[in-house]
């Protein structure tokens, strides 16, 4: 069985107390590693090594030397491609081609974009006309904030990590991970990569283990953190928060949602049924951005339900590495706990279901996997439970609507404000839709397709502060004004 160690200050380390947590294979229930949990020893050391890395060889590096290391460093993550691709299978249980279009490549996309972003964009410069008539010049002087700690979720744990890391390295930070408990592994490959590309030690560290009283709070409350990027629930958000109060710590959050997608009856029919499908299914449901409300303007509602169950009834359950499996399982026993247990919600506050709302059956090898059937229901109202919390799984509610000022209402009337998805062939309607709509991120006739220099995040209970191209700068620089008297 694999062993997986924390990585600290450019070595593999077990911890000092010698606990260990195993890691279960989402498709059958398998232990395939046994990880090494970080105590409060590891994770000192790791935010230590990081703060020596600011004083030493990396805080010495120009922007161009640094950011050529992070090319590299993109560059062996695609030389180490099906690794990659084979440890982020194992621990998700997700299809091959979600990994090998999405989830892998964008994570080497992030270390390059972000190098060319912050090689890129140049700080302000302002002249001050002075009394004596000589002036003086203002200019922004950006620094790396200095150790952060990037706080990851497991459903897309390489893309979402790295996304966190390529920036905050790219500013000339220093980062110690901790990674979700239950995807340890792409985290772990890629202290070989910062190896093999040569970057200083104690630039890149990571710390494994749980949340509360385990690695995850030791390093949020750790007060050799200078600020805290965090993705994952709303409610994990609150606790990290309260920690990061405790010597005023910055904090850029990217938390739950329970996105709309809205269809309008001029919408191309075949693409928006393939559209809501994505959104709703693709990883079994568990994308922040999924789609778990729609709303369908009523000339098209039947026809709109009907067309998406055949769908849905047309997937394909199996191993990631199989040909032609497009749907995996849950990522653990206790989220397919949590999943059904919304499912049975569902029946008792009303629900008719569409299809699924049960566990598939499955061959024998895979029955002990966390398999739960993909579920559309209608007929709730908006009151229900599964129409208002995140359940974060392969299910969705479908809605009927008239009029665009109902749908923006109906949409808005949610706590979470992440992002919506809106299918119509009217541009006006979509501007409208666009500006009404309170979320951080809108897509139109398209969904998940991101440009990685645009703002990312969520509003309301979604999440705080922006990332993403020069946005993300906002957070991992802090920038001094130097005011120079002519
Ligand atoms: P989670 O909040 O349970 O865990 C996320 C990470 O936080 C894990 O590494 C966990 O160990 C750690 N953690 C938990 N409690 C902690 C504490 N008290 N202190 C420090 N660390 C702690 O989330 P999850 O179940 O891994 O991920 C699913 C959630 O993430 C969903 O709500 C989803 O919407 C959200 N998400 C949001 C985005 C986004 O971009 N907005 C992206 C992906 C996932
Ligand atoms: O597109 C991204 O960069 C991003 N952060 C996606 C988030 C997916 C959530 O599950």
């Amino acid at each position: 069985m694999r062993q997986v160690q924390n990585f600290i200050d450019g070595q593999f380390t077990g911890s000092a107390s010698g606990r260990r947590f195993d890691k279960i294979a989402p498709v059958d229930g398998t232990v395939i590693a046994s990880i090494s949990e970080a105590g409060a020893a590891e994770v000192d050391a790791a935010v230590l090594a990081g703060r020596a890395a600011l004083k030493g060889e990396w805080g010495r590096l120009t922007t161009d030397q640094r950011c050529d290391l992070l090319h590299g460093v993109a560059d062996e993550i695609t030389r180490r491609f099906d690794d990659f691709v084979a440890a982020e299978m194992a621990d998700t249980g997700q299809p091959h081609h979600v990994m090998t279009h999405a989830f892998i490549p964008r994570g080497a996309a992030n270390f390059k974009v972000f190098a060319d972003v912050v090689k890129n964009v140049p700080t302000e410069s302002f002249v001050l006309p002075t009394p004596d008539g000589a002036g003086a010049i203002n200019y922004g002087l950006r620094r790396p904030k200095g150790v952060i700690a990037v706080i990851a979720p497991w459903n897309a744990p390489f893309l979402l990590m790295t996304w966190k890391v390529g920036p905050a390295m790219a500013c000339g930070n220093a980062v110690v991970v901790k990674p979700s408990e239950e995807t340890p592994l792409t985290t772990t490959l890629l202290g070989e990569v910062m190896n093999t590309v040569g970057i200083p030690k104690g630039v890149f560290n990571v710390v494994h283990g749980f949340g509360p009283g385990s690695a995850g709070e030791l390093l949020t409350r750790h007060r050799g953190v200078d600020a805290i990027t965090f993705t994952g629930e709303t409610g994990t958000g609150t606790a990290i928060m309260k920690a990061a109060a405790e010597g005023i710590r910055d904090v850029s959050f990217e938390l739950g949602g329970k996105n709309a997608g809205i269809v309008f009856a001029d919408a191309d029919f075949d693409k928006a049924v393939d559209g809501i499908f994505r959104s709703a299914f693709l990883n079994t449901g568990q994308v922040c951005l999924g789609t778990e409300r729609v709303y369908v303007q009523r000339p098209i509602f039947e026809r709109f339900v009907a067309a998406l169950k055949a769908k849905v009834e047309g997937v394909n359950f199996g191993r990631p590495e199989t040909k032609g499996t497009d749907y995996g399982p849950l990522i653990s026993a206790e989220h397919k706990r949590k999943v059904l247990s919304y499912y049975r919600k569902a029946v008792e506050e009303g629900a008719t279901v569409v299809t699924g709302g049960g566990v598939p059956d499955m061959p024998a090898d895979l029955a002990g996997g966390h398999w739960v059937q993909p579920t559309i229901w209608t007929g709730l109202p908006e009151t229900a439970t599964v129409v208002r919390e995140e359940i974060f799984g392969p299910c969705c509610h479908i809605r009927p609507f008239d009029t665009e000022a109902e749908v923006i209402a109906l949409a808005n009337a949610n706590d979470y404000g992440l992002s919506t998805t809106i299918w119509t062939t009217n541009l006006s309607c979509a501007h409208r839709m666009a500006a009404a709509i309170e979320v951080g991120i809108v897509w139109v006739n398209s969904w998940f397709l991101r440009d990685l220099r645009t703002a990312f995040g969520g509003s309301k209970m979604s999440g705080i502060g922006r990332e993403g191209g020069v946005h993300s700068l906002e957070f991992y620089t802090e920038t001094s004004n130097v005011c120079i008297k002519l």
